[in-house]
Order: structure tokens, then sequence, then C-alpha cells
């Protein structure tokens, strides 16, 4: 084994997404079998305990590549010298919380994050942000980071991207590897807008094959509730999809990829987009970056969804702007 190892960041290590993530990197499915890692697991001062007995599962396994563990619930720490970051851990809504509570609660503590990262990690650390909210926790961590390079930060549509290749590949009846050019756009929320106007299947326009019924009565609300809906059947919210989806979008993000894969990252303007927003768009990935798939045409249906989504970013943002000075 030449490679040096790199250091792996992730918040939430106690947490249910962790619980099915950190395992699989730590087998090197994320960066694959060559690369050893040193897992920095972040988590609250209550959950240290439970902590504590995941890194002696990872003790347990004796992994090859897992050449360190560091156990902290202190930022500053977990974030030294860290290639990448998976910001997992966030405050869930509890009961009686309106939405601009967890968005305020959240804040704080991507604020903290971002500027322990601006002052600990590697100057090309590659953020994830899946803790929800998750596009505009995105948004601080990265406004609160200002040495570090916009184009390091995303926030993940990953798992919305897959959930909509699933439900279009089975309505169609093919592998879901027949199914290309598929889009989330916007937030990672329940007015997300999957796009299937580009989508192609074995060369047909997915379009011709479905009704424009189903995309609006069926499709689009099943990939925006699929979360709930997961809920409702496992009494617990998507974890292993989740893990699944980190785990996606960080090995396209190193390793690159020419398919269309979604992730939100900061808008530059394209297709009209409030600039500086974090927000979802059709990617690609060549030499670690993120490139929007460019020169689409944007019919009225998807440009309606994607101003919605446009203006609940706007919102988001305008509720925390006060916490950014
Ligand atoms: P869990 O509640 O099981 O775990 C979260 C863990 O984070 C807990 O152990 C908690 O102690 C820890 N935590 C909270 N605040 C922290 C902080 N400031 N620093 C360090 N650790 C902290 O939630 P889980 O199911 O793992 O979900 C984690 C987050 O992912 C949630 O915010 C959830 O809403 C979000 N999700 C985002 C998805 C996406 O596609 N972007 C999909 C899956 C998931 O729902």
């Amino acid at each position: 084994m030449t490679k040096s190892p790199v250091r792996i960041a992730i918040t939430g290590g106690a947490g249910q997404i962790a619980y099915s993530l950190v395992f699989r990197i730590a087998a090197g499915e994320m960066l694959g079998p060559e690369q050893p890692v040193i897992l920095h697991l972040l988590e609250m001062p209550s959950a240290m305990e439970a902590l504590k007995g995941v890194v002696m599962e990872l003790d347990d396994c004796a992994y090859p590549l897992l050449q360190g563990i560091v156990m902290t619930d202190d930022a500053n720490i977990a974030f030294t010298d860290v290639d990448y970051a998976l910001l997992v851990g966030a405050m869930p809504r509890g009961p009686g919380m309106e939405r601009s509570d967890l968005l305020k609660t959240n804040a704080t503590t991507f604020k903290t994050q971002g500027q322990a990262l601006n002052a600990h990690a590697n100057h090309n650390v590659k953020i994830l942000v899946v803790g929800n909210p998750a596009n505009t926790n995105a948004y601080i961590a990265m406004h609160s980071a200002p040495d570090l390079n916009h184009k390091n930060f995303s926030a993940m549509t990953r798992l919305d991207h897959n959930r909509a290749v699933a439900q279009l590949a089975a309505k169609t009846g093919v592998d879901v590897n027949s199914v290309h050019n598929l889009a989330i756009w916007g937030n990672h929320s329940a007015i997300q807008y999957p796009d299937i106007t580009h989508a192609i299947i074995n060369g047909v326009k997915a379009t011709t094959m479905v009704k424009p019924s189903w995309i609006l009565d069926d499709f689009i609300p099943t990939v925006q509730q699929r979360g709930s809906m997961v809920i409702k059947a496992r009494g617990k919210s998507s974890a292993a999809s989740a893990a699944y989806a980190i785990i996606s979008h960080m090995r396209d993000w190193v390793m690159g990829t020419d398919e269309w894969v979604s992730a939100a990252i900061m808008s530059n303007g394209d297709y009209g987009i409030t600039e500086g927003l974090i927000y979802s768009f059709p990617v690609t990935v060549k030499d670690g970056e993120f490139s929007i798939v460019q020169d689409l045409e944007i019919n009225d249906f998807s440009r309606t969804r994607m101003l919605a989504n446009q203006q609940e970013l706007e919102q988001e943002r305008d509720m925390v702007a006060h916490l950014l000075n």
C-alpha cells in the first residue's frame, strides 16, 4: 500500500446515516481499494458514549484501509487537516418547532463548523452537507469559511436523483442503467423539481414513453415525498440509501463522471438562478470540479418549478442572513 492516507470528517458520527456510512468508507467504497483513510468523527457531547460503540465496531472490523480514528465533540479538532468533510449531523425538527426555528438552530451549528473548516481543514477540502436544511446549511458554512473556494462546497440531492432514476426505470420497465440525463433542480425540500424533460432511455426521449399526467400526478410527488414515505413505512428516516448517495456523490466528485448527476452547488447565475444560492443542478464532474450541464431548453412547466425553488431558497437565505455577520 503506497498511497498516504486521507482524512475524512463525518459529523453526526453516532447517528443512523453515519452507521450505514462509516463502515463503507472504511472498506474503501468511497475512494477506492487503494486509498487508506483516517476517520474524524464529530458528535454532540451527549452522544459521545454512543460514538464510542461505533468506534469499537470499526476497530472490530480490522479494516486494512483504516489507518486511524479521531473521535471528538470539538469541531476544531474534528476538522484539523481533513481532506473531505461530510456534514451529516444536524438537529432534527422537534415537536412544535417551526421550519424557521430549525433553520436558526442549525444555522449556528453550520456557522461554527464553517469557521472551524476555514481555520483547520486542508484548503482543498471538499465539503458535502447532508444535514437538513441541507442547501441553506451549506450556504451558511460556505459564508463562514471565506478562505475556502466556494467550489468546494456542495449539498446533497443525489438521493433525490437516485430516487427519480429508480421511479422512471420502474415505470418504463428498464434497468436503471438505461436511464440518462435526468435532473433534480433546486432545494432538497418537498418542492424540489425532479425533471425528466431531457431524460433519455435507450436512446429514446423519456417524455415519449410516459404520460404527462404520470409525470405531474405520480412521478414528481413520489420523488418529492419519498423521504416521508420511508419514515411512514420504517418508522425512521432514510439511512442506507442516504449513505449510498453520499458515497456516490463523493466518489463522482473525486473520480469524475460524464453521466449527468445532481448536486446542489453555488449558483453562478446559470439558468437565471439567483447567484450565490446553493441550488441543485444537473452536473458532470471533471478533475474534481462540478460543471453545470449547459444550454438546456427550459420549458414553462420547468421554469415555474425552478423559480419556486429559487424563491424558497431566497427565503431561507434571508431568514439566516443576520446570523452571518
Ligand atoms: P440522526 O438523528 O440519526 O443522527 C444525527 C446525529 O447528528 C445525532 O447523533 C446527533 O447527536 C448528531 N448531531 C447533531 N448536531 C450535531 C452537531 N452540531 N455536531 C455533531 N453532531 C451532531 O439523523 P440521521 O438520520 O443520521 O440524519 C442526519 C441528517 O441528514 C438529518 O438532518 C436529516 O434530515 C438529513 N438527511 C438528509 C438527506 C439529504 O438527501 N440531503 C437525506 C437523508 C436525511 O434525512
